[in-house]
């Protein structure tokens, strides 16, 4: 290493920030350091360069993943985890498109999420030039706002403003494409603390008057359930449902995305509605006379049919974003504001408390008639809900989990005790498979003293699993545990179901031994094929620290129930397939 080398190293290390703003990739990361941004997911490259250089000063570390599509996961997961917006890195072309699924996932589930792209030359534009591609065309409808950046001196501004825009209002993914020659272009401008546009005022409180006709029609409901969805836990009202419901004694029901709103040990909880949620919870929201709804979309794998959801509810729908109101079900009381702000308010307006004691005691008497419950004999392979219990009581309470998509999600969603906002870290409207690992990497970069567990597919895992080399680089301890059916499970139960158990391109006749593939990449691997390893191994697994795969093959006919069939009613959700 030169004289030279070596100082600047030195300079490097100290990572005291950008001191002095020389050009526009300088503003860039100055942006994201008064943002209060400490860590960026990404991925070297040509255009990206200049950016990248100047974060070689920069207090804020950088994590390299393996795949653009990793870190635009792993910044999602960070965002979730930790509120605050993630941010990921990439160059142009195909930097950028290997983005996009996690920008879209972010999008679909309103995450704070920040994406930074290198851009070809201003000049070169519309040229077809090397690794060009209209990033800003392409991400339009997957973010909540996009930039192209045109000036070195504003390019700090545009920085900060999509900082501030993922963060504020609805939450969302937003970009700001970066062209070569603006990173690269002089400037000495400070763009100082991010600030939202003068014209985005996202609501606070709701109407008075609306919100007192609300209350009104909550203190004379006789069936009421509170449904909380991914935006309490994004407006950090957790409290205010807790509070809400334990006053006036209504069950809550809780979304995929609102899941840990609401603790599930509570004796009001009734856990999440819908395709796979319990039977109690999908017979309280279709039974229900008035329906507290907060922070939801209404997914339709949360409502199945729309006529035959929540039938005979009044819907008090609370919601930071007007285009949510009566989008996918009619409200009959829309308050649009935060959810925090409008609980309070909501709170302060009701004069009369409905009164609940036998729709309480209804609920608790299909809590009993429709438990979660499978079968484990002793004879047959290992039952996956068995193993998602084992790592939950022996785990923390505060023990993220993230996961991949297909059953294994639905059987951790299910059989995991929520007790925490931010706690559960899952791909909900985009359904993405290869989410699972690379969350759990930016999980566990926010929160590093918390456990965290992924609980994968075999399918889903071989989508992102070169994330592993990132998690043992980074020395990450977290635990993957692959449900392995050597197949796509989820799939092959609706080929099952509905497609005559055609089993076309489901099953995997051959798949890699994955607790070798993990110690290839340099992390501990493990294996489970019986119930009498399973004690011993999930408990090698959590304390070792570092990086781990517990590759556990499970019953490969093993299915997901209860479950409402694609735009079913959820009240006769099926227990077996024969009810399907
Ligand atoms: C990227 C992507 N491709 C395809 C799908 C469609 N899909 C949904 S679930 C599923 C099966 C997932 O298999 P695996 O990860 O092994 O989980 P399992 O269902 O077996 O638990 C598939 C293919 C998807 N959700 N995401």
């Amino acid at each position: 290493m030169s004289g030279e080398q070596a100082q600047q190293k030195q300079e490097a290390d100290t990572k005291s920030g950008i001191n002095t703003i020389e050009t526009g990739a300088d503003a860039v990361i100055k942006s994201l350091e008064n943002a209060g941004a400490e860590h960026v997911f990404g991925v070297q490259g040509g255009a990206i360069m200049p950016v990248y250089d100047a974060l070689y000063y920069s207090s804020m570390s950088h994590i390299t993943m393996a795949h653009e599509q990793g870190a635009a996961h792993a910044a999602d997961a960070y965002g979730i985890v930790s509120g605050d917006p993630g941010v990921c890195m990439a160059t142009s072309g195909p930097g950028a498109t290997n983005l996009v699924t996690g920008i879209a996932d972010a999008s679909m589930d309103s995450d704070p999420l920040i994406a930074l792209t290198g851009q070809v030359p201003t000049d070169f534009v519309g040229n077809d030039a090397f690794q060009e591609a209209d990033t800003i065309g392409v991400t339009s409808p997957i973010t909540k706002a996009n930039t192209f950046a045109d000036d070195p001196d504003s390019v700090g501004y545009d920085v900060g403003t999509a900082f501030a825009l993922a963060k504020r209002g609805r939450q969302g993914p937003t970009l700001v494409d970066l062209p070569k020659d603006v990173t690269n272009g002089e400037t000495s401008t400070d763009p100082g603390a991010p600030e939202l546009p003068d014209t985005y005022n996202p609501p606070e409180k709701a109407d008075s008057d609306a919100v007192a006709e609300a209350a009104a029609a909550l203190g004379r409901a006789e069936k009421p359930v509170i449904l909380a969805g991914g935006g309490v836990i994004k407006a950090e009202a957790s409290n205010e449902i807790r509070e809400f419901a334990t006053e006036y004694d209504i069950p809550v029901i809780t979304t995929m995305p609102g899941t840990g709103s609401f603790p599930e040990d509570h004796e009001l909880a009734l856990e999440g509605a819908g395709m796979h949620g319990t039977g109690y919870a999908n017979m309280a929201i279709t039974v229900t006379d008035c329906l507290l709804a907060v922070g939801t979309r209404f997914d339709d794998r949360l409502t199945g049919g729309v006529e035959t959801f929540a039938p005979d509810a009044e819907l008090i729908h609370i919601d930071i974003d007007p285009a949510e109101i009566s989008k996918n079900i009619e409200a009959n009381y829309p308050l649009i504001g935060d959810a925090k702000a409008v609980l309070d308010q909501l709170e302060d307006a009701m004069s009369t408390s409905p009164s609940t004691e036998a729709w309480v005691e209804q609920c608790q008497t299909w809590k009993s008639e429709y438990p979660l419950d499978y079968a484990a004999p002793d004879d047959e392979p290992v039952k996956p809900q068995y193993i998602v219990e084992r790592f939950d009581e022996l785990t923390d309470d505060d023990t993220i989990v993230t996961t991949g998509v297909g059953q294994h999600q639905m059987w951790a969603w299910q059989y995991w005790t929520w007790h925490q906002p931010r706690t559960w870290v899952s791909s909900h409207g985009l359904g993405t498979m290869g989410y699972g690992l690379p969350a759990a990497i930016g999980a566990k970069v926010a929160a590093p003293d918390q456990d965290v567990v992924c609980f994968d597919g075999d399918g889903s895992f071989l989508m992102t699993c070169q994330e592993l080399s990132v998690a043992v680089r980074e020395d990450l301890d977290i635990t993957v545990v692959i449900l392995n059916n050597d197949a796509i499970g989820m799939v092959r139960q609706w080929q099952d179901a509905f497609f005559g158990e055609r089993h076309m391109a489901s099953e995997y006749p051959w798949i890699p031994e994955f607790d070798m593939l993990a110690e290839a990449f340099g992390a501990r691997g493990f294996r489970i094929d019986t119930y009498d390893e399973v004690e011993e191994t999930i408990e090698e697994a959590l304390e070792y620290d570092g990086p781990s795969v517990v590759d556990v093959h499970i019953d490969p006919g093993e299915n997901v129930y209860p479950m409402v069939p694609s735009g079913g009613d959820n009240g006769l959700f099926a227990l077996t397939e024969g009810q399907l």
